[in-house]
């Protein structure tokens, strides 16, 4: 067991998450988002040898990421080819509306995506990371959309920062896609990355119906009220952890739940995500060829609070550089979001406001990642 790390809940419990953010906080217009310094690669710095961690990276003592492990936990495993089978599709469906209950993260086998595919993907994503950084600041990316190689999230002055870089660029819908914007190189990338995105969207499709089934209402509702087969939101976010000097002094990705609707996740073979459990954090290891699902914050608004978004991040360690490959399946950012109605009703009666995608992003867009503060802000009953 790694120090810090315990088995049992004899210890002090995790601090709670920090305090809603929006009414403290200026949003500023979108294009009005301006990197506040000069921004360094988490890579360069990691290759430079250094053996303490820069002062940017440290967390204050109350926020590092020792302790409140509970290592002998696991998020659920489930077999979805139990969906295509009539005599375990009841069984699949009730541990898939377990885990969205009782957790809203859960890892997934049988799940429609290759091992090749991700293979594949795990490639060209690597090959990326490993390319000269000349060749990676062709695409830096700036705070008005995020799209290409960046190394923070939020425009804080003076913020604590995480100890990975990332590369973010959309697939879905087309209109916004700019193929152009996604990595050159390698030359597989797109069309690797392409057949990626398609493979994770038939899962999100078939999530968001298992979902709408489970919650009790119409098939195609979340589809729909994510905007439909035209408009629904899928992008991609690789994220690559280095070396650490100091890994108990620092995230890799703090703390926070993610935005959009649903995540599939997919980890190389080295561990450092955790996902929050009540006032614990549970470790995610890596099986191989499985997806990671979890529930972001606009299935939180939409089912009105009976599925919940979860908090997790990822921590780092000092002999292996860990990477991750994220697609995000969200709303069209011009719908406006909230509850759906048939979950609204006198027992659950409304708790979150509308509100387009678009303008929600832009809480974590000018923050930085800040636990469940931007949806517990907007939940009338918290
Ligand atoms: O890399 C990980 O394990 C976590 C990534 C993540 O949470 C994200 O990209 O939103
Ligand atoms: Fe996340």
């Amino acid at each position: 067991m790694a120090p810090g790390q315990v088995a049992c809940c004899a210890f002090s419990p995790a601090p709670p998450a920090p305090a809603a953010a929006s009414s403290a906080i200026n949003i500023p217009g979108k294009d009005k988002l301006e990197w506040p310094e000069p921004i360094h690669r988490v890579q360069s710095i990691a290759e430079s040898g250094i053996k303490c961690l820069p002062p940017r990276y440290v967390r204050p003592e109350e926020e590092r990421p020792t302790g409140h492990v509970l290592v002998e936990e696991r998020i659920p495993l489930i077999d979805l080819s139990g969906l295509q089978d009539d005599s375990r599709r009841k069984k699949t469906m009730e541990e898939i509306c377990s885990a969205c209950k009782n957790w809203g993260f859960f890892q997934v086998i049988n799940h429609g995506m290759s091992s090749e595919l991700l293979e594949a993907g795990r490639d060209v994503s690597n090959r990326f990371f490993h390319l000269p950084l000349e060749e990676k600041q062709k695409h830096a990316n700036d705070p008005k959309t995020y799209v290409g190689y960046g190394s923070r999230i939020g425009v804080q002055k003076g913020a604590i920062l995480d100890w990975g870089d990332y590369y973010y660029h959309h697939f879905l819908p087309s209109s916004i896609r700019e193929e152009h914007k996604w990595p050159s190189q390698p030359l597989e990338y797109r069309p690797t990355m392409k057949e990626y995105c398609i493979g994770a969207l038939q899962l999100c499709k078939t999530l968001l119906s298992v979902f709408s089934q489970n919650l009790g209402l119409p098939l195609t509702t979340l589809e729909e009220a994510f905007g439909g087969k035209e408009n629904i939101g899928i992008c991609v976010r690789l994220n690559y952890y280095p070396v650490c000097p100091q890994p108990d002094l620092t995230f890799g990705l703090s703390p926070h739940s993610d935005p959009g609707g649903i995540t599939i996740l997919h980890q190389n073979e080295v561990s450092g995500l955790q996902v929050r459990k009540s006032h614990y954090w549970v470790p995610v290891h890596p099986i191989p060829n499985a997806l990671i699902i979890n529930l972001g914050d606009q299935i939180e608004i939409l089912t009105n609070g009976i599925y919940k978004s979860v908090e997790h991040r990822s921590i780092v360690n000092n002999n292996k550089e860990r990477m991750s490959i994220v697609v995000f399946c969200n709303p069209s950012g011009e719908q406006k979001v909230g509850p759906v109605k048939d979950l609204v009703h006198d027992s659950n009666p409304i708790k979150y406001r509308e509100m387009t995608f678009n303008e929600y992003r832009m809480f974590i867009r000018t923050t930085g990642t800040k636990g469940k503060s931007y949806v517990n802000s907007i939940n009338s009953s918290s």
